[in-house]
């Protein structure tokens, strides 16, 4: 970094919300090494979930006071923790922000996994309280303080639903031209419309609404960036100290495709391909991820302007042609299980992403060197995975649940639509 880059940032200040997660706190080192002041909040609600779900990340990640203590002696940058609970503690939020008074406010703090958020009643609530009361109260705060603080929130691909009616997916709006009683032709643009797979995304597309509308009635400045599926584990940062490690989530809830392939193989795990594997999904590595984030909050949208939707993706992939290919690369072996999820057999996609390009993001696609990267990680750290954790358990509808015969179980969305 050049010394001229952190000048520019050294009197910035950010406010990371969810900094403790497995986004939140590479981009939370990322920022602080370009010359951001980077604050935490974080309620360590995701540590907390790996005691409900008893498994640990496959990595073994420092205590957050830890981490802090290392990321200052490698880089002899500050960065502070305060613990608050968002969706709850709407004051003590609002009191930090009147003190610190941030440029700008990274969003990650809510419930980020789908079949986590698919478990039961008390998770589909949980994950709605959380994360709707989350965003609300962030919003509602900034709107109390009065200042102009840029928020910079992490949606996700998913509140599209991964069909396209034959278009690439915009960033965000849709110009649409509507018939008048009269017969007139009317040209609009609309949010491009959501169609969210669980309640998490859900959550998500509930997210779109309250930016758009405190947007318009306050004229808050704000960015939604649509997250792919994320692979990878760590970034330029996180390699500097063992203790900087980021999370490396393996098991049913948490675990992500890509990763969980390559971990699968690694120990010598079939590679559980849900279904068909015929689902097409949109992804991008976690280094990515932090610099699209730094990018975001260094092109703000300007006073007065819509609610600025990114798509934060670098390309798609089919879920087999994945599992296929880790296969390849370590000679594991694939099998295909009975779908717990209710979604697509198969679906193509294909989506815009030309407003981080045009911002400067130079993409990192799937390499050999990055996968075998993570391959290494997985192995480096085998000893420490729960195999019992490995399948994924949480099923969309109660019928999907073992021991419910084939001809009970629901129709596929695309059976449903054909
Ligand atoms: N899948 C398998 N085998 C597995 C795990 C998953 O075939 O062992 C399949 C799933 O059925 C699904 C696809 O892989 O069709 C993706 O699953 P995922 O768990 O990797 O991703 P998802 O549940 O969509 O959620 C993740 C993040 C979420 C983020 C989202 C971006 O957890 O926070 O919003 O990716 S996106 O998928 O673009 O909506």
């Amino acid at each position: 970094m050049t010394a001229e880059i952190r000048s520019i940032n050294q009197h910035k200040k950010v406010i990371v919300l969810g900094g403790d997660g497995f986004c939140g706190w590479p981009t939370s080192l990322h920022l602080s090494k370009q010359g951001y002041e980077v604050i935490i909040i974080d309620n360590l609600s995701r540590r907390n979930i790996d005691n409900e779900l008893e498994v640990e990340s496959l990595t073994p990640i420092q205590p957050l006071g830890v981490r802090i203590q290392a990321w200052e002696e490698v880089s002899g940058q500050k960065m502070k923790h305060i613990n608050i609970n968002l969706a709850e503690d709407y004051d003590r939020f609002l009191q930090m922000l009147l003190e610190e008074k941030p440029d700008a406010i990274v969003h990650f703090a809510e419930q980020r996994s789908a079949p986590y958020s698919m478990k039961s009643p008390r998770h589909k609530r949980y994950t709605v309280n959380n994360n709707m009361n989350a965003t609300h109260n962030v919003l509602c705060a900034i709107v109390e303080s009065g200042m102009d603080i840029h928020l910079v929130h992490l949606g996700t691909m998913g509140v599209y639903g991964y069909g396209t009616a034959g278009v690439k997916i915009p960033e965000g709006y849709l110009d649409v031209e509507v018939k008048t009683e009269s017969g007139e032709r009317v040209e609009q643009q609309i949010l491009y419309p959501t169609n969210p797979g669980s309640v998490y995304h859900m959550t998500k597309s509930q997210d779109q609404l309250l930016f758009q509308y405190y947007n318009k009635n306050d004229q808050l400045r704000i960015t939604d960036l649509h997250q792919g599926i994320v692979w990878g584990t760590n970034t330029h940062e996180t390699n500097l100290d063992e203790r900087l490690i980021n999370r490396f989530d393996y098991d049913g809830d948490y675990g992500t495709v890509l990763n969980r392939f390559l971990m699968q193989a690694a120990l010598g795990h079939p590679i559980t391909v849900h279904g068909t594997g015929g689902q097409t999904r949109a992804f991008i590595h976690i280094q990515d991820t932090v610099r699209c984030v730094q990018l975001a909050i260094e092109n703000p949208p300007a006073a007065g302007d819509l609610v600025m939707i990114f798509n934060q993706m670098t390309e798609t992939h089919r879920v087999r042609d994945l599992a296929e290919m880790v296969a390849e690369m370590t000679g594991g072996e694939i099998a295909y299980v009975p779908n717990p999820r209710k979604e697509a057999a198969e679906n193509e996609l294909h989506v815009k992403n030309e407003l981080f390009l045009s911002k400067g993001l130079n993409p990192i696609t799937l390499n050999k060197g990055l996968l075998e990267e993570v391959t290494e990680v997985a192995r480096k750290y085998a000893h420490r995975a729960d195999h019992s954790k490995i399948p994924a358990r949480s099923t969309w509808t109660k019928q999907q649940q073992p021991g419910v015969p084939e001809n009970k179980q629901p129709l596929t969305e695309q059976a449903v639509q054909s």
